[in-house]
């Protein structure tokens, strides 16, 4: 079947809750992807950072098929032989007590939410029912009913409503509004942050801003929780972006790339302290922690650790920017690169209600590089963590020839 043939099936068959770039992938290798003409494409995407150890590492597919032969689930109603080794290894990986394994980012984020909630009520002595969560204008956290209500883009959260209560926004990367908002309201539980917020469009905090976020939270006993969801796992040039600053926080979230895109998988992981909050039956889920999970995760990690893709981040992410900033001094259709490590995002020289940067996406297809525009005219550019200097470069060469002949 050819790309419209299957476009088509997805159109009369499928919900519209997407607006897929008009490409149908069939296989995918490394920083590569084929469509089913074959056509090949650098994938910069990775699938919202979930692919950072590159399509169908092997290691990875040999964990999933190993295990996929022996057990797949169990539930939590009896023991498996693959949680606790990893618990075990992501806890000492991450340096935390414990870890809470949930599936999807959104299942995190909620466990995390749960877990501040409980940890307010039972150690904070907040009045029960009035926990008050911090949150930051642009954040992006999932899709559940709780987390939109906490978002203000329109289009993740309008007619979805009710909404849940316990939420107060806070612009980002402004500390001063941050410290005014703890002053201004009681019964603060928990701050929740993006270390970089991805979808509002690789919004990079000034330096320091982290550390002061969590300096704030231990002076006024509030946890602070990160979101590491689409930053974590190297994506950043670090295991963690929170690392660039040296912030530990008492909750941390990770997903995405955590089974580097083979398996969905997220995790919870905090101190002793706050994690037993939760008691046996509080909280759960059927898929959590099975072992096919497990097994992928270990060998995703440590596929991240043997290739040090850190590194690679880091250094091919500064490569990348300088190689673009260059290019913006001769280009007046591109205004701005910013990003940390292989997250990166340009912005386009055109309003957001524009369809320019989707029509520049479309040219990157025809020229082999798959990326798509998050908020109007942005596009973000995140290949996998294992590109060489020499792909890096032919991206790049890719994206000024478009841009350049757009
Ligand atoms: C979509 C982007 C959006 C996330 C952070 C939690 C989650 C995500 C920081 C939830 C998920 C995905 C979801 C996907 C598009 C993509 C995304 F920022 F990565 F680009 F939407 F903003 N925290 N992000 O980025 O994880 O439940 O999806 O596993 O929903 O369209 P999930």
């Amino acid at each position: 079947m050819n790309s419209k043939h299957i476009i088509d099936l997805e159109l009369k068959y499928g919900a519209h809750n997407y607006h897929p770039l008009p490409v149908v992938l069939e296989k995918g290798r490394g920083v590569f992807v084929w469509d089913v003409e074959g056509k090949k494409y650098y994938d910069c995407l990775s699938a919202y950072s979930a692919v950072n150890q590159g399509h169908c590492h092997p290691a990875i597919i040999s964990a999933l098929n190993n295990q996929a032969n022996k057990l797949t689930l169990t539930s939590r109603a009896f023991h498996n032989d693959v949680l606790g080794k990893f618990e075990k290894y992501a806890s000492d990986l991450f340096g935390y007590d414990k870890l809470l394994p949930m599936n999807t980012g959104a299942e995190g984020v909620e466990t995390a939410i749960k877990l501040c909630r409980k940890w307010a009520y039972l150690k904070k002595n907040i009045k029960p029912e009035s926990a008050n969560i911090i949150v930051f204008d642009g954040n992006f956290h999932g899709r559940t009913t709780t987390i939109i209500s906490f978002s203000n883009d329109a289009e993740a959260r309008d007619n979805f409503g009710p909404y849940t209560p316990g939420f107060i926004q806070v612009p980002y990367n402004d500390i001063e509004a941050l410290k005014k908002a703890i002053d201004n309201h009681e019964n603060i539980a928990g701050v929740l942050i993006e270390p970089i917020q991805g979808e509002a469009g690789v919004k990079v905090p000034d330096n320091g801003f982290l550390n002061d976020v969590k300096t704030v939270c231990s002076d006024c006993n509030i946890l602070f929780i990160a979101d590491e969801i689409q930053t974590g796992i190297a994506r950043t040039g670090k295991m963690l972006a929170c690392d660039h600053e040296s912030v530990k926080p008492d909750i941390l979230i990770l997903g995405k790339a955590l089974s580097g895109g083979v398996f969905p998988v997220s995790a919870v992981l905090a101190n002793d302290e706050i994690m037993l909050c939760i008691k046996p039956g509080e909280h759960g889920s059927t898929y959590g922690g099975n072992p096919i999970a497990c097994q992928v995760a270990i060998a995703a990690l440590e596929v991240v650790k043997n290739e040090n893709l850190e590194k690679n981040a880091d250094e091919l992410g500064i490569l990348f920017r300088d190689e673009l900033n260059k290019f913006i001094e001769s280009n007046h259709l591109v205004t701005k690169v910013r990003g940390k490590g292989l997250l990166n995002a340009i912005l386009i020289n055109d309003s957001p209600a524009s369809s320019t940067a989707w029509d520049i996406c479309m040219k990157l297809k025809e020229n082999g590089l798959l990326a798509k525009p998050t908020h109007g005219n942005i596009i973000r550019l995140a290949p996998p963590l294992v590109i060489n200097k020499s792909q890096l470069l032919e991206c790049v060469d890719i994206l000024k020839n478009t841009i350049a002949n757009f």
